[in-house]
């Protein structure tokens, strides 16, 4: 399968050398650790898309306290909130403006508020032609994720 970014539907910055101010940068709202969050850093970091790192910090033990992110939970606008969360900004589209362009996403209003995890990836393998051409191509990598989806919930069965 080739996993080459594509080039005529990507939400690339145009090359230009500068990073895009915070209002045109993805956000991606997470715990600060790996977990469920961690796949989706990668993704945008192997896509080469800038992201602000929006890092939760519960408090301290023994109570763990999630204020943190109480605070924002229903205030970002999101339809199911949840974290992982991305936020993508109109500006952030190809320099050709080719996300909103595309029939698929033309109707869509910016931000793009996206949650659930596999939501999010399926989202971005989409739009980077990431998921394969033909339908076995597509099976096989739904199969994959799938089965990396059964080793992580067996992690995390493991982690008290
Ligand atoms: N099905 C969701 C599960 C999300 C989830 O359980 N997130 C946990 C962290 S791993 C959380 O703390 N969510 C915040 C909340 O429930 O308000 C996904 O895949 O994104």
């Amino acid at each position: 399968m080739d996993t080459k970014p594509s080039e005529t539907f990507s939400l690339k910055y145009p090359e230009d050398d500068r990073l895009p101010d915070e209002a045109k940068r993805v956000t991606i709202g997470y715990w600060d650790h790996r977990g469920l969050g961690q796949v989706v850093r990668l993704t945008l970091a192997y896509l080469e898309i800038p992201f602000e790192d929006k890092r939760y910090k519960v408090g301290d033990p023994p109570n763990f306290d999630k204020a943190v992110w109480a605070e924002d939970k229903y205030n970002l606008g999101l339809a199911l909130p949840n974290l992982p969360y991305v936020l993508i900004p109109e500006g952030v589209c190809g320099p050709d403006g080719d996300l909103a362009s595309k029939p698929s996403v033309r109707s869509v209003s910016f931000p793009l508020k996206l949650t659930q995890t596999y939501a999010i990836l399926r989202f971005f393998a989409r739009t980077h032609d990431l998921l394969g051409a033909t339908e076995p191509e597509r099976t096989r990598a739904d199969m994959l994720v799938e089965s990396m989806r059964d080793i992580q919930d067996a992690l995390f069965q493991v982690i008290p």
